[in-house]
């Protein structure tokens, strides 16, 4: 056995601690789950997910963000855009979403997450029961238009490598995957409301694990 695999074996993760998922999840009135919101860039998943955040804080739900811009400038910091490194950003986010969950929390993410693989690791490593996925569905043509960023003109400049959509792939979810948010044909209210709706429905009380 090498020195790595033997200090593995000592290291023996808890997320319940003294205080267990349950008791929090009761005290704060809903049930803690993982909404992965992904998509291409400026397809409108972090403008989704902070709607959605103010919208759960006013009701009195613990609600936490975590958003690739925000995320990547910290914990990923030193993580690029190949395919290794994505997948990488994925699974780390992936476990950051879990202890969030694990105390309860109503994790709102929101990554491009572009290959169905990285969506199935997220989904593996957070548990299938608390996990939805939400595809935030825009087209190219649309994200280049709007191109909030900027991103889209550099990618075109070449001044972007291995850009989502144009140099590296992006995978599209059918609705046995996700739920579709598709904000090139509906409005944003209306998408909000989609979601919230979605977003009820998974953290009610009577759903909580007894
Ligand atoms: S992911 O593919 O690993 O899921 P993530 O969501 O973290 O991507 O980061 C995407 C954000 O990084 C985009 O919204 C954009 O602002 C920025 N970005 C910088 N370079 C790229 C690139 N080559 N492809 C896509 N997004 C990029």
């Amino acid at each position: 056995m090498t020195q790595e695999t033997t200090e593995k074996k000592r290291i023996y993760p808890s997320y319940d601690g003294s205080v267990s998922r349950d008791a929090k999840e009761r005290r704060n009135g809903h049930r803690g789950h993982v909404f992965w919101l992904f998509g291409l860039s400026g397809s409108g998943k972090s403008t989704l997910a902070y709607g959605l955040e103010r919208l759960l804080h006013r009701d009195g739900v613990l609600v936490q963000v975590l958003d690739g811009d925000n995320v990547r400038t910290g914990l990923n910091s030193n993580l690029g855009f190949s395919d290794e490194d994505r997948c990488e950003n994925i699974r780390r986010i992936a476990e950051v979403a879990k202890l969030f969950v694990s105390s309860g929390n109503v994790v709102i993410v929101s990554f491009i997450t572009p290959k169905k693989s990285y969506r199935e690791l997220a989904k593996s490593i957070v548990g299938e029961g608390d996990f939805t996925a939400v595809y935030v569905n825009a087209s190219f043509e649309a994200c280049a238009a709007r191109d909030v960023k900027g991103l889209y003109a550099k990618a075109k400049a070449g001044e972007v490598k291995q850009f989502t959509g144009k140099d590296s792939v992006f995978e599209p979810a059918q609705n046995d995957e996700a739920l579709i948010l598709n904000t090139e044909a509906s409005n944003y209210e209306s998408c909000l409301e989609t979601l919230t709706k979605c977003v009820r429905e998974k953290i009610q009380q009577e759903n909580a694990k007894k």
